[in-house]
C-alpha cells in the first residue's frame, strides 16, 4: 500500500509517496497559488501530483481550512488568496481515480505527532505557526475534529480585543498577531512588505523592529499555550510550522510561558516530523491508525 499524501498550506503545497511503514519515498513542493478561483488550485495540485500518482494506491490530504464532508471551507480566506470553498476530495478523486480522504492540516499533524510520542501521553495539543496559526487536539488518545471540522482552530481564539482584524472576521485573533502573515502585516518602515522569513533573518542580523515583531508573536503564542493548558489539561504541546520551527522561536515561547502562573505551565516540544507532520498524519489516518 502506497499513499499519495498531500499537504495544502497557505504558502506551500507538498506531496509525497508514503509506504505502509510510514517511510517517505518521494517528496515534491510547489507554491500555493493565491487565487479566488478553484481552477488555479486544481491546476497546481495536478502539476504537483502528476509525477507521483501512478505509484499510489490511495490519496490522503492534510489541508488548511475547515474540512467538512470532503470540502475545504476557508475560515480565513485571505490565507488562500480569497478562496472560500474547494471540493478537495472530489477533485483528487477525479484526478487520480483513487480512494481519497481529507482532514485539516493541523489535525493531521497532531495525529502524527501524537504517534511520535509513542503512547507516553494521552492528552496532547499540536500548534502550527505558519501562514496562519492552526491547532489539533488529541484528548484521551482521540483526535478531535468536531461535528463540523472546526475543533482545534486555536488560531481564532482571542489574543487582544484591541488587536488587528483577522481574516476570519473576528478582531484580535491569535492568528492575526502571531502567524507568519500577522508578523509581516505589522512590519513598518524598512521592513514593510517583507515576509516572516525575511523578518526572522533580519532579527538574526540585529534589527530591533524585526526582533520586536518576533517577540510579539512568541508572547501571543505563549498566552495561547496557557489557555490551551487551562482548557485541555494536556501533558505536552508540540509546535510546528515554519515560524514555529524557526531557530530560537520555541525558546522564546518557553520564556514567555514561564511568566504565566505555574498552573498553566506545560512541556513544549518541536515537531518530531518537522515539516512533514501533516503529510504523515494524513497517511496514518488513511491507514486507519
Ligand atoms: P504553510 O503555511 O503553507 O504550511 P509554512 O509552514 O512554511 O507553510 O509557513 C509559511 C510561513 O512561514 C510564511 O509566513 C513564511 O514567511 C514563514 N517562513 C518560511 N520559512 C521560514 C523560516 N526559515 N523562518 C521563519 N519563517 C519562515
Ligand atoms: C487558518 C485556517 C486553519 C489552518 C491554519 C493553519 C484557513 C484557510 N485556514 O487558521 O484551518 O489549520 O490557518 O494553516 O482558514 P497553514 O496554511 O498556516 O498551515
Ligand atoms: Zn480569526
Amino acid at each position: 500500500m502506497t499513499t499519495l499524501a498531500i499537504d495544502i498550506g497557505g504558502t506551500k503545497l507538498a506531496a509525497a509517496l508514503i509506504d505502509s511503514n510510514l517511510q517517505i519515498r518521494e517528496r515534491r513542493e510547489l507554491p500555493t497559488p493565491a487565487s479566488k478561483t478553484p481552477d488555479a488550485l486544481r491546476a497546481a495540485l495536478y502539476a504537483l501530483i502528476a509525477p507521483l500518482q501512478g505509484q499510489a494506491t490511495r490519496v490522503a490530504i492534510a489541508s488548511t481550512g475547515i474540512i467538512r464532508e470532503g470540502s475545504l471551507l476557508a475560515l480565513n480566506p485571505y490565507n488562500l488568496g480569497g478562496l472560500l470553498h474547494f471540493p478537495l476530495v472530489q477533485t483528487l478523486k477525479d484526478l487520480t481515480a483513487l480512494p481519497t480522504l481529507a482532514v485539516n492540516d493541523a489535525q493531521a499533524a497532531a495525529w502524527a505527532e501524537y504517534h511520535a510520542l509513542g503512547g507516553e501521553y494521552r492528552d496532547m495539543v499540536f500548534i502550527t505557526v505558519s501562514t496562519g496559526v492552526g491547532g489539533g487536539v488529541v484528548s484521551e488518545g482521540k483526535l478531535l475534529t468536531g461535528s463540523g471540522g472546526l475543533a482545534g482552530h486555536l488560531g481564532h481564539t482571542l489574543a487582544d480585543p484591541h488587536g488587528p482584524v483577522c481574516g476570519c472576521g473576528r478582531v484580535g485573533c491569535v492568528e492575526a498577531i502571531a502567524s507568519g502573515r500577522g508578523i509581516a502585516a505589522a512590519a513598518e518602515g524598512a521592513l514593510a512588505g517583507c515576509d516572516a522569513k525575511t523578518i526572522f533573518s533580519r532579527a538574526g542580523q540585529g534589527d530591533e523592529q524585526a526582533s520586536r515583531l518576533i517577540h510579539r508573536s512568541a508572547r501571543t503564542l505563549a498566552r495561547l499555550v496557557a489557555d490551551v493548558k487551562a482548557t485541555t489539561d494536556c501533558q505536552i504541546v508540540v509546535i510546528g510550522g515554519s515560524v514555529g520551527l524557526a531557530e530560537g522561536y520555541l525558546a522564546l515561547v518557553e520564556h514567555y510561558l514561564a511568566q504565566e502562573p505555574l498552573a498553566y505551565h506545560v512541556e513544549l516540544l518541536a515537531a518530531h516530523y518537522r515539516h512533514d507532520a501533516g503529510l504523515l498524519g494524513a497517511a496514518l489516518l488513511a491507514l486507519g491508525d
